[in-house]
């Protein structure tokens, strides 16, 4: 194989996997008459040092703001900086502003551990930390349940305020690839905190969502109902209750064991099992290390058997 010095003479013929979290395309094509395979990756953003960070970021980048709600903004970044880096398609810029402890907490890379929480210790160690977290962190979703922000990004909407809910894209997509399909469904409903909330009265609400909810996203956006997942995340970042709803190749949504529960196993379960479901069922819970809600496991789990609970 010759060695290229550009890929001018690649006739791409077609793509063989792409993967928005690895930031790849794979390509069958042909290369000087010859069948090849050629694999683009975006290279990691440099950012391993501050110093690299600043000299990338003082390119000319310019952003345009796609999205403003509470203290989030979601910006497309072109960047010509010396070096390219990112002008191919540009960057995707979250900004959060101002950061609390939870939010700087929440995008630091951290270990996992997997805990096993028993209905009493979602009663006195979850509950506990739940109900301390105020309602501040909640601005953005009444935002979005009034109509105060992202109302253009509205898909479906259906005003019940015991079962309608509020359905537009997740922060997390840029809307470009819809095999990254990525919408969140908010409830009108106020109250339910988590999935240990959820009792049979729940069961039309989630019924709700996982027909005609489900069936909105599939005809707003061309893709099949098949193609389409709804689960929710317990424990989750907020606390009012919402569901996701992405494509089955999505790959920026976090469907990790311990954290990710299928819409339709909830409903099963609350169905078949009634209200005392999800507050008694012992579940696998999937954690930051060094968290307060792990640090409050660790110490409810590390305490004298023989002290009453
Ligand atoms: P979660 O399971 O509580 O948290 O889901 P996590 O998956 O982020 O850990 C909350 C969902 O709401 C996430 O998928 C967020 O990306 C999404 N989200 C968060 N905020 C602040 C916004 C927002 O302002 N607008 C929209 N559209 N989605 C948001």
């Amino acid at each position: 194989l010759a060695s290229l010095e550009s890929l001018a003479e690649f006739k791409a013929k077609r793509v063989l996997a792409s993967s928005e979290k690895s930031k790849y395309v794979a390509l069958e094509g042909e290369l000087a008459g010859e069948r090849a395979v050629v694999r683009v990756t975006k290279k990691h953003l440099p950012c391993s040092e501050l110093a690299e960070l600043s000299k990338w970021a003082s390119g000319e980048m310019k952003l345009g703001c796609t999205l403003q709600n509470d203290v989030y903004a979601k910006y497309d970044g072109v960047c010509r900086g010396e070096d390219d880096a990112g002008a191919i398609g540009g960057v995707n810029v979250d900004v959060i502003c101002p950061a609390s402890d939870k939010h700087v907490a929440k995008y630091t890379a951290a270990e996992m551990v997997m805990i096993s929480e028993t209905g009493e210790a979602a009663r006195l160690v979850t509950e506990a930390y739940v109900a301390s977290v105020g309602e501040d962190a909640l601005a953005w979703v009444y935002n979005i349940l009034e109509g105060k922000a992202e109302a253009d990004r509205v898909i479906f909407a259906d005003d019940d305020v015991d079962t309608g809910f509020v359905l537009l894209p997740d922060l997390k997509w840029d809307g470009a690839n819809a095999e990254q399909l990525y919408v969140v469904v908010l409830p009108h409903r106020r109250g339910i905190r988590t999935l240990r909330s959820l009792r049979a009265e729940h069961l039309p609400l989630l019924r709700n969502i996982a027909g005609p909810g489900k069936a909105a996203v599939a005809a707003h956006y061309g893709v099949p109902v098949s193609e389409l997942q709804a689960f929710v995340h317990y424990v989750p970042s907020y606390f009012h209750f919402h569901v996701h709803i992405t494509h089955v190749k999505c790959d920026i949504a976090d469907a990790s064991l311990g954290r990710a529960h299928l819409l339709d196993d909830v409903i099963g379960n609350l169905a078949a099992f009634g209200d005392e479901y999800y507050q008694q069922a012992t579940l696998g819970l999937l954690l930051q290390r060094g968290s307060v809600l792990e640090a409050a496991h660790a110490a409810y789990n590390a305490r004298p058997h023989d002290v009453p609970r």
